[in-house]
């Protein structure tokens, strides 16, 4: 079959062709990450992993719970698959290991390790405030109440939930050497071996109620925007000479090749975040000062409805700060009286149903379904791909603003209310130029107003120099943006920067 160049509509061949043809990818040179699209498109998609978890993107969400997982602690008869796949080295889990504190039940099916080199022991794939750990395990689980088994649930959008747990190098860490003693079996691409079950549980961190989260891929091709991230806030150790096993031990080629490859720097690099949000289930402790809390999915679209179809002067009273990304944001109070008083000049309630862009943000997730994955994940990705290929083949540019003024500020919308991005201020313009009247231009010219009273103050608060750690990081590793000034608030974007 020929491999036809990249259009949305042959996303389904393209990847049918490298699954059929085995396409090769590596971490470095010609099919290194750059060149992973070519043959897996999603890789050039949005939604990707993994990504540098910043400050800036975190939001603190109450509602998070702390993971639970059952059947972890394996006995000593239940055998287990280590491997080397020429990309990892891998344990293979029995499924009745699960998370059971999520939406749904996961079953566990397998977990691998990204890592550095001897000489450059940096090789997590999530970095905090763009600090690289040692390495990063991959807990692999799918989604057993929708989905049969790992293979069907890998494409789809709720298909896979990853635990992701930082490594650094300290203490000489006992679990895992349940298995690296046993590495020197797999040395070469796509040997096996059988090893001991033991508790899984033991190379987690201590906590897991300190997470973050977010929705992303595969780190890996195919890249599928399928996985439900936790990365937990605290690192577990190995010691340098067990850093030293995973960096040294293994080839990436097989036994039988004549030249050689160490398997070593395993790791995809940071994705941009898009308009993403990072879910954190934690606050106090470590000071995250300045955390959004993010405004449940229920206020969201309260708001939106109202700011939709309802009453524009209650929303300026009272609602209107939380449509923000919440912390700081409430209107100054003269601003928020500026707007009641010009609303008392008693305008007739808007009590006509705007039926379309509501419902149409209701409904729209069936509009886009490709073949491979189904609801607002791929919408981001598939926006993506249309934008660029429209500017590729040199569309017309009306054509590429009308697919931006009608279909992607309500996928802004539907990711939004699901809390995956924060809404755009075009995206709240272009709700409100649905209604033309006064309030409406109050009401934006009020919003932008708070927004630029926002930089100024996070500016100033900035350059007072710290208030308090960011998660109890290091100096070095605090966010290296430089002040607000010189990069406006997401919001104040054109619309191109949304989702
Ligand atoms: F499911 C996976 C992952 F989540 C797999 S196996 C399925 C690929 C066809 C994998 F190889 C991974 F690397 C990851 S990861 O995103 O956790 N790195
Ligand atoms: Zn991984």
């Amino acid at each position: 079959m020929g491999c036809l160049r990249f259009t949305p509509i042959v996303v389904l061949q393209l990847t049918l062709c490298s699954v059929l043809q085995g396409a090769k990818w590596k971490y470095s040179g010609p099919e290194g990450e750059h060149h992973w699209s070519k043959h897996y498109p999603y890789c050039g998609g949005a939604f990707q992993s993994p990504i540098d978890i910043k400050s800036e993107l975190l939001r603190f969400d109450p509602t998070l719970r702390p993971i639970e997982v059952q059947n972890y602690n394996l006995s000593l008869n239940e055998q287990l698959t280590l491997g080397n796949n020429g990309h990892s080295l891998q344990i293979s889990l029995p499924s009745k290991m699960h998370i059971s504190s999520l939406r749904h039940r996961y079953n566990a099916a397998q977990l691998h390790f990204h890592w550095g080199s001897s000489g450059r022991p940096a090789g997590s794939e999530h970095t905090v405030n763009s600090k690289q750990y040692a390495a990063e395990m991959h807990v692999v689980h799918y989604n057993s109440d929708k989905y049969a088994n790992i293979s069907m649930a890998v494409d789809k959008s709720d298909g896979l939930a990853v635990l992701g747990v930082l490594i650094e190098i300290g203490e000489f860490n006992p679990a895992f050497e349940q298995f690296l003693k046993f590495i020197n079996g797999v040395k070469y691409r796509d040997q096996k071996v059988q090893v001991s079950g033991f508790n899984i549980r033991t190379l987690l961190p201590a906590r897991l109620d300190e997470y973050y989260r977010y929705d992303g891929s595969l780190t890996t091709p195919p890249c599928y925007p399928s996985v439900l991230w936790t990365v937990f806030r605290n690192p577990v150790a190995i010691s340098q000479k067990q850093f030293f096993s995973f960096a040294t031990a293994l080839y990436s080629s097989y036994a039988q090749d004549s030249a050689t490859a160490l398997l070593h720097s395993n790791y995809r690099k940071p994705q941009p975040a898009d308009s993403r949000v990072v879910l954190v289930s934690f606050k106090e402790g470590r000071g995250l000062y300045g955390t959004h809390t993010v405004t449940s999915p229920f206020t969201r679209k309260r708001i939106i409805q109202q700011l939709l179809v309802g009453d524009l002067a209650d929303l300026a009273d009272e609602g209107l700060y939380q449509l923000l990304p919440s912390g700081s944001q409430k209107l100054h109070a003269d601003e928020r009286n500026e707007l009641k008083d010009m609303q008392n000049l008693a305008k007739p309630k808007q009590q006509l149903l705007n039926p379309s862009l509501w419902k149409k943000s209701q409904t729209n997730r069936y509009v886009g379904k490709l073949a491979l994955a189904e609801d607002t994940l791929c919408y981001g990705s598939l926006k993506q791909r249309v934008s660029h290929q429209l500017r590729h083949s040199h569309a017309e540019n009306e054509l590429v603003q009308a697919l931006r003024d009608a279909v992607f500020p309500e996928l802004n919308l539907k990711s939004y209310l699901d809390c995956k991005s924060d809404l755009a201020l075009p995206t709240i313009r272009h709700i409100l130029r649905g209604r033309p009247t006064d309030e409406a231009f109050e009401l934006d010219r009020s919003l932008t107003k708070a927004l630029m009273n926002q930089r100024k103050t996070s500016a100033a608060v900035k350059q007072n120099g710290p208030v308090t750690k960011y998660g109890g990081l290091s100096p070095a590793t605090a966010p290296r943006k430089p002040l607000s000034k010189d990069y406006p608030h997401p919001w104040l974007l054109p619309m191109e920067w949304e989702d």
